[in-house]
């Protein structure tokens, strides 16, 4: 036996052993803790599901709804053309709804890289008569309106051979019967995933999806995790695998619900205490484009929506499905716009907060930040609002919108106030609790 060969196995065994440590062990750095607390100050982002299923507007899981072949799905990025495709549109609708991020599709479960990636040729500047990167052009109008971008990145993925053994929504499409699981993480992703954290300046975070599709399968997630930290160390992990989330992830998403509510049933009941919470849903009933949507949630519904998550100590990331030309459905503008309307008046109730000291009810819910508490009124009629006692003293109670006082009583069974009455087109009394020390 060589020298040698004792040394090699010697630094394997504790190189295996640092890094396991490191991922059970996982200490977000300092620049990450940051990123977190900026990301909980921002309370609302702009999600967009938009690929080359778009063309088809039957949603983003078309490929697999009507189980076509991925030689029948080749060719829909050949008339992806989204001529109409205006970054500076995009961003300023974001900023206009009062959204703070905008996380987007940089591939779905079809693996169709959005961007330029050097990894495979199943992207859009090689595949699409388009042959522009948009989500280069979003980045950079992003940095320049000063939004955050985040990428949602597929682990599931219904193209790439190598995406083997299959998982739970596999269906015969074509490919062969092997594959190289390791090939597929480890160069495949990992690969694409080093391409979207070096050509596209500062990222929000990665928001994966997917994993639920092969629950039991080794998804090299302390490496993956690791290699985005270190690219990135304020880059945070999203992962929405519907989990307890684990060591190296540093938000909890959860989908179409509010966290721990579980009525979409296949979130978890968990909710982590530590780490930043998001709750997405859609717009309309679909994530991507789909021409047959017509259940657009109204602008009150929204701002409701945004409340009740904030509320609950959580974001809220609201998706659009814009059009394959690269155009945002009006029905969307209008709500989004006035919805940033709303939060233009009372924003001070919801940017910079967490989810106050009263627990949510039917009548509402309550957000804090400094010495006030926001008290929410979003289903109450009554002249008065009995809340469960609080601990810090309130010194005085007023309406947000127009400043005029509010009769507040404090004893030690809790807080009464006394509401005006509602107005007809109010979304949500806000009255603001001053605290004493
Ligand atoms: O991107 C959007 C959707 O396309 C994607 N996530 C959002 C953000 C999504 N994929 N699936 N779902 C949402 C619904 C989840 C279905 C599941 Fe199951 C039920 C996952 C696990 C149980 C059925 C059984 C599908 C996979 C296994």
């Amino acid at each position: 036996m060589s020298k040698t060969l004792p040394a090699v196995f010697l630094t394997a065994l504790i190189f295996l052993a640092l890094t396991a440590l490191a991922q059970s062990d996982y200490q977000p750095s300092p620049e990450n803790l940051q990123a977190r607390r900026e990301f909980q100050d921002m309370k609302f982002g702009m999600f967009i599901h938009w690929g080359v299923y778009s063309v088809l507007g039957d949603g983003e899981w078309v490929f697999h709804n009507r189980k076509l072949t991925v030689d029948e799905y080749n060719r829909l990025p050949l008339f992806f053309d989204p001529e109409k495709f205006d970054a500076h549109a995009w961003v300023s609708l974001a900023k206009s709804a009062g959204m703070k991020y905008i996380t987007i599709t940089s591939r779905h479960h079809d693996g169709f890289a959005m961007f330029d990636s050097k990894v495979s040729d199943w992207n859009i500047v090689a595949r699409t008569p388009y042959k522009r990167d948009p989500l280069k052009m979003l980045a950079e109008e992003c940095h320049r309106q000063g939004i955050k971008l985040f990428f949602y990145y597929s682990q599931l993925d219904w193209h790439n051979p190598d995406y083997y053994p299959r998982g739970a929504t596999n269906w015969p499409n074509g490919r062969p019967d092997h594959g190289d699981w390791n090939a597929y993480l480890d160069t495949y992703m990992d690969g694409q995933l080093t391409e979207l954290l070096t050509r596209y300046g500062p990222v929000g975070g990665i928001w994966f999806d997917g994993m639920w599709d092969k629950p039991d399968a080794d998804w090299h997630l302390e490496k993956t995790y690791a290699l985005i930290h270190q690219l990135q160390p304020a880059a945070l992990i999203i992962p929405n695998h519907h989990q307890t989330p684990r060591p190296g992830e540093d938000v909890q998403t959860f989908e179409r619900d509010l966290p721990g509510q579980n009525t979409a049933g296949f979130n978890t009941r968990y909710v982590s205490r530590q780490l930043p919470l998001e709750s997405s849903d859609t717009l309309n009933d679909n994530w991507g484009f789909n021409i047959g949507d017509s259940q657009y949630k109204s602008a009150a519904e929204l701002v409701r929506r945004l409340i009740r998550a904030a509320g609950n100590n959580s974001n809220l990331l609201m998706n659009i499905g814009p059009y394959p030309n690269g155009e945002i459905d009006p029905q969307f503008v209008t709500r989004l716009q006035a919805v940033g309307e709303w939060l233009a008046k009372y924003g001070d109730s919801v940017y910079g907060t967490r989810g106050g000291p009263i627990p949510a009810g039917d009548w509402g819910v309550t957000t804090e930040k400094a010495d006030k508490i926001y008290v929410h009124v979003l289903a109450w009629n009554a002249p008065l609002l009995a809340l469960p006692p609080i601990s810090n003293k309130v010194t005085s109670a007023h309406s947000l919108v127009d400043n005029s006082g509010v009769e507040v009583t404090q004893n030690a069974d809790g807080v009464i106030l006394k509401l005006a009455p509602p107005k007809n087109d109010e979304t949500d009394r806000v009255i603001v609790l001053t605290l004493g020390r």
